[in-house]
């Protein structure tokens, strides 16, 4: 590392306070010294190089200050950088930093210097960082432009392991620009996965190379009679890789029994209800189901199963489960029984809609609330880890009232306070905390089919629900947090993000 010296000329900054910085998610603990970093071109980065991924993490935030100053700063440059201040990214062993995404970060007048046990604590780290820079360049406090960083410590570290979104690609496809858009953003909030449903009765969305009908019939087709589409297992692979560099983990989903019409349509083998196929482009549930008697249908998913388990790093894999109306309750639980067995034959680990309690699941299977905390309950006294979607919370398709236009609201309306104003420690009652694996946010895409109207439910609603898995309970208040969202805004505009402009919001112009 080369050595780095103070700027001989002092800066007078005006007083700042980090303590009221408008950072979601909210940092367990910031602590203000009132002075400031002065960002500016002689600004370098250096980070650990033991663990490449750490000089990675630097990369990144070097484009995007880039991207948002126009600032180019050099990365563990080799030259002998004696005038700027510098921004140090330290893989730290301290005891202090308790899970893999703490992270400290130390800014002072000359130095920023930001410590973490592993890349996705500093990658979560960089995020509270660049939150911390300004959109605009003081241009008075010296002869150069410098973003005035305020100083101070922040001490952070995330309250849930799972911090998710889900994005339905099946009743509307998403192309990939669309969903590496809404990655950026997650990662920009501390999200730490994406979960995508990949097929249902309107659409297959993944190519399987063993069953090409699966995407030649069943990708044709989506809801509103559009041409649908799906990923090819080369694009599947770069939406991994274009994830794993945000340090966000993608869990592909295959929904089965039910919401199965596209693959049954596909291949009518699988069908389970008796009724005859036809392509589906409406939006009712529960009318499909395979039929969990064959084991051709089980050879069919080993298949499935295998080839998308291949392609993705992350353990998990969810099998949907819900609404199988269709389905026998004896059937639905054989079922569920034997993909798990297959789930976990391929390495994974299976998660599955709240209905899968119903099952003799394993205690290492999860179990996802979205209608029935009973079940909920249920898994978790089985041993199983919950990951909380309640719908009249989380679900980002309804409608934030009755007026606005996109969404549906058979679960509630829900405005932007109501989506933040709850606690998932204690929302389910009879579930202990321990079983809280985390939280996510599904997008239905019955009523929207591109980034504009996406955006428009899942702005600003997500953002809350970032706070929501990260900070404490202690420190979610919403007359704070609707300060901080409210400055939001020069961000979510600069990144062309269609957000819903809630009136309970005082919105800031710039
Ligand atoms: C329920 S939530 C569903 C989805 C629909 C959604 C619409 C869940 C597991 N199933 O199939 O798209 O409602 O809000």
């Amino acid at each position: 590392m080369a050595a780095c010296q103070t700027e001989k000329k002092e800066i007078n900054f005006p007083k700042t306070d980090l303590a009221s910085a408008p950072l979601i998610p909210k940092p367990i603990k910031t602590i203000a010294t009132n002075s400031a970093f002065g960002l500016d071109s002689a600004t370098v980065i250096y980070t650990s190089t033991i663990d490449p991924e750490f000089e990675k993490v630097g990369k990144f935030l070097s484009e995007k200050i880039k991207g948002k100053t126009g600032l180019e700063l050099a990365v563990n440059s080799s030259l002998d950088e004696t005038t700027g201040r510098m921004i140090y990214i330290n893989q730290s062993d301290s005891t202090d930093l308790e899970t893999p995404e703490s992270y400290q970060l130390y800014i002072k007048k000359d130095s920023i210097l930001l410590n973490a046990k592993t890349a996705a604590g500093a990658f979560r780290g960089i995020q509270t960082l660049r939150q911390l820079i300004p959109e605009k360049s003081n241009d008075t406090l010296t002869d150069h432009p410098l973003w005035v960083i305020p100083s101070g410590k922040i001490i952070d570290a995330p309250k849930f392991v799972h911090r998710g979104a889900m994005l339905d690609v099946a009743r509307h496809f998403f192309i990939m620009d669309e969903v590496k858009k809404y990655m950026d953003i997650l990662a920009y909030y501390k999200f730490n996965t994406l979960h995508l449903h990949l097929s249902d009765d309107q659409g297959w969305r993944i190519e399987i190379k063993s069953w090409p009908k699966l995407t030649e019939v069943g990708g044709a087709t989506e809801v509103g009679g559009g041409k649908g589409g799906f990923y090819t297992q080369e694009e599947y692979k770069e939406l991994v890789q274009y994830a794993a560099e945000r340090y966000i983990t993608i869990i592909p989903e295959i929904d089965m029994p039910g919401h199965t019409n596209a693959a049954s349509f596909s291949y009518p083998f699988l069908n389970g209800n008796g009724k005859k196929l036809e392509a589906y482009t409406g939006t009712h549930v529960g009318f499909s189901t395979f039929d969990a008697r064959k084991d051709t249908v089980y050879s069919f998913l080993d298949d499935v199963i295998g080839e998308i388990a291949a392609m993705t790093p992350g353990p998990y894999f969810h099998m949907g489960g819900d609404e199988s109306h269709s389905t026998k309750k004896s059937d639905y639980i054989h079922f569920v029984e034997k993909v798990e067995k297959i789930v976990q034959k391929h390495g994974k680990t299976m998660i599955g809609w709240n209905e899968i309690a119903q099952a003799k699941i394993d205690p290492s299977s999860i179990a996802q609330l979205w209608n029935e905390p009973h079940n909920a309950i249920r898994a978790a006294e089985n041993g199983s880890k919950i990951i909380l979607s309640p719908a009249v919370k989380v679900y980002l398709d309804m409608q934030y009232d009755s007026l606005t236009k996109l969404g549906l609201h058979w679960a509630a309306y829900i405005p932007v306070d109501e989506g933040y104003n709850w606690d998932p420690e204690t929302y389910v009652e009879g579930l202990p905390k321990e079983s809280i694996l985390g939280i996510e946010a599904p997008l239905w895409s019955e009523t929207i089919s591109n980034s504009a109207e996406l955006e428009y439910l899942a702005f600003p609603r997500i953002v809350g629900v970032a706070e929501l898995g990260w900070s404490t309970s202690e420190n979610l208040n919403w007359d704070d947090y609707k300060v901080r969202l409210a400055q939001q805004a020069p961000y979510l505009k600069a990144m062309n993000i269609n957000y819903y402009p809630t009136e309970l919001v005082d919105w800031v112009e710039e």
